[in-house]
């Protein structure tokens, strides 16, 4: 068959298993990066004394960031606790906040946290084969409730819409998702400021 031409395609692979890419390096967010993101702080300084790791990592294609591109890639949440809170994503408004975001769960088990800017907050289960619509407006935290599975999810959003962290980083989330009596539980955060 005849080639197109200027047709850029590219195929990316995913591993199913782990959710690593061998064609892009991933980026990685380390336990030191998430300082001051968790209820428990203390347990959090704690914990690095023993070592910094690994407790998400993410790909960024690198695509140009035009409004008719999109970014897209997998993001794997390895398992743990704070406290009683589950590891978690910092979570991000997008830039331009008119920006909606697909993701898709490949493996493991947890929640797909979402707020608007006026406080609507939404929670949707990750598992195996699910994909979460995140309506435009929304900041989105990905968290793992499993004790011994990454957490493993596709995305897909206009490659043009930017990541405001300031925003979650600065008041948080509205609702935490932690652990008591062994389950998962939607609790007000009480840091929340605002
Ligand atoms: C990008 C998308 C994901 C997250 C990734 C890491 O819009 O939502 O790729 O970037 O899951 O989370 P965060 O909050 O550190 O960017
Ligand atoms: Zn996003």
């Amino acid at each position: 068959m005849e080639k197109l031409k200027n047709l850029k395609s590219m195929a990316i692979r995913f591993n199913l298993d782990d959710g690593l890419s061998p064609d892009r390096k991933s980026i990685k967010r380390m336990l030191s990066a998430m300082e001051g993101m968790y209820l428990d702080n203390e347990k959090l300084k704690e914990m690095l004394k023993d070592g910094d790791i690994v407790v998400y990592e993410f790909y960024n294609m690198g695509l140009p960031e035009d409004s008719g591109e999109l970014g897209f890639g997998t993001t794997i949440l390895y398992p743990g606790k704070i406290g009683e809170e589950y590891y978690f994503t910092k979570g991000h408004f997008h830039s331009i906040l008119e920006t909606a975001e697909i993701y898709y769960c490949i493996k493991g088990n947890g929640y797909l946290l979402m707020e608007s800017p006026e406080g609507d907050v939404e929670l949707q289960e990750l598992k195996p084969g699910v994909s979460v619509y995140v309506p435009k407006r929304y900041a989105h935290r990905s968290i793992n409730i499993s004790d011994k599975e990454p957490l493993i999810s596709f995305f897909a959003y206009r490659a043009d819409g930017g990541h405001d962290y300031k925003t979650i980083k600065t008041k948080g989330f509205r609702k935490l998702v932690v652990e008591r009596n062994g389950k998962p539980e939607l609790i007000d955060n009480p840091k929340w400021k605002a």
